[in-house]
């Protein structure tokens, strides 16, 4: 296998001989479920383990490898598994936050699902579980990643009002390709050829049952993936696929396939949400503008309230970071936009510090 096919670039060279002098192999991780790991190189495709060195040496969930992972593995001739090394830093990644168990705190962590890909395809389905909402929330942390999102509608043939979701979801998307397609019949498949491409990696997300496996199977053309029994996915808390997997197309491209998601943290019902940052809601009402983002305007009553000790900065800082997460307003616009959001993320962190250090001082 031609690790260029895989994926392999100029970044990943540049940080390679940080960590080897080719004593050790590149491959890249092929397929994750819970701690079984097979990778992909030049010298095929292996089980692998992680080195005991790199396992006591993480402090977070995310110093583990996932799937899309670029690792250096040591293979030695008469073992059958090769042994995980290094992970080369990504450069790409979804992640979503979730809390491990450290002695006998769970503290707050972060979770890859998949790294180093360009395209996400977003899958969603033309039922009645179709959730704008929740497709603005994907997105949003899809930009954040740094790959390139595209929003599949599937099972077309079971809706009679496409045109009107199309034009009503592109009001919400702006900058995302839409594609409407029916996996089980074929039609708007072939369109997605062109996003794939030798060393052109697209992981599909979206909730269960949507018809990501399926999609996949359609674009190799063969029954590559498990999927659900029609009906069977309508059983809830059920997943068809449960690991991850990547698959390499022969006509150039790679492909992982994820199971569905439930939540990507903070996703279920804003309006719970921002009841409860009640207190902070209510301290806003005595802001001076009506917009008041509460990070450097003028007579901002919440930024008071944290100077003057009557809201935790720990609260406060929460409840900006939500604010950044549901704050689509702004980022769902195009990368111009994304860019001033970055921005205003490093002003917000920049305040963030500023208050912390007036109340150290205090
Ligand atoms: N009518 C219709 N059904 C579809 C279509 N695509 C997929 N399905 C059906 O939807 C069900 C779920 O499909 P899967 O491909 O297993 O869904 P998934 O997104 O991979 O689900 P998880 O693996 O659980 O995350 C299956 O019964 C598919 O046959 C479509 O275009 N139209
Ligand atoms: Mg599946
Ligand atoms: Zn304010």
């Amino acid at each position: 296998m031609n690790l260029f096919d895989l994926g392999w670039n100029d970044f990943f060279q540049a940080h390679y001989h940080e960590y080897s002098h080719g004593e050790l192999s590149r491959a890249r991780v092929s397929l994750q479920q819970k701690k079984h790991y097979r990778v992909i190189g030049e010298f095929g495709e292996k089980d692998a383990v992680i080195a005991g060195k790199l396992r006591h040496t993480a402090e977070s969930m995310a110093d583990f490898p996932v799937i899309g992972d670029w690792v250096l593995t040591k293979n030695t001739p008469n073992e059958d598994k090769a042994i995980i090394q290094h992970i080369l830093p990504r450069r790409t990644k979804i992640s979503r936050d979730t809390t491990t168990r450290k002695g006998r705190q769970q503290i707050a962590d972060e979770q890859v699902l998949v790294a180093n890909v360009d395209t996400i395809f977003l899958v969603a389905a033309l039922n009645e579980e179709l959730n704008p909402r929740r497709i603005e929330r994907y997105l949003t942390v899809i930009w954040d990643s740094g790959a390139q999102p595209v929003l599949l509608l599937n099972k077309a043939d079971l809706c009679n009002s496409v045109e009107e979701i199309v034009e009503y979801l592109k009001e919400i998307t702006i900058g995302v390709d839409i594609h409407v397609l029916s996996a089980t019949e074929g039609s708007g498949v072939s369109v997605l050829h062109n996003y794939l491409s030798s060393g052109k990696t697209v992981a599909l997300l979206g909730s269960s049952g949507v018809g990501k496996s399926t999609i996949i199977n359609r674009i190799l053309g063969a029954e590559k993936f498990k999927v659900a029994e029609t009906g069977e996915y309508k059983d809830k808390g059920r997943h068809t696929t449960t690991h991850r997997e990547l698959v390499v197309l022969q006509g150039g491209g790679i492909l992982i396939d994820n199971p569905g998601m439930r939540s990507i943290q903070l996703w279920d019902g804003e309006e719970g949400l921002i009841k409860s940052f009640d207190d902070i809601e209510q301290i806003a009402a005595y802001c001076r503008f009506n917009d008041c983002q509460h990070i450097n305007e003028p007579d901002c009553a919440v930024l008071r309230a944290v100077a003057e000790g009557e809201l935790s900065p720990d609260r406060y800082e929460s409840y900006l970071k939500l604010q950044g997460e549901i704050a689509y307003r702004a980022r769902k616009e195009n990368w111009v936009t994304r860019q001033n959001s970055k921005k205003r993320w490093k002003s917000i962190s920049k305040s963030i510090r500023q208050i912390n250090k007036w109340r150290g001082e205090e």
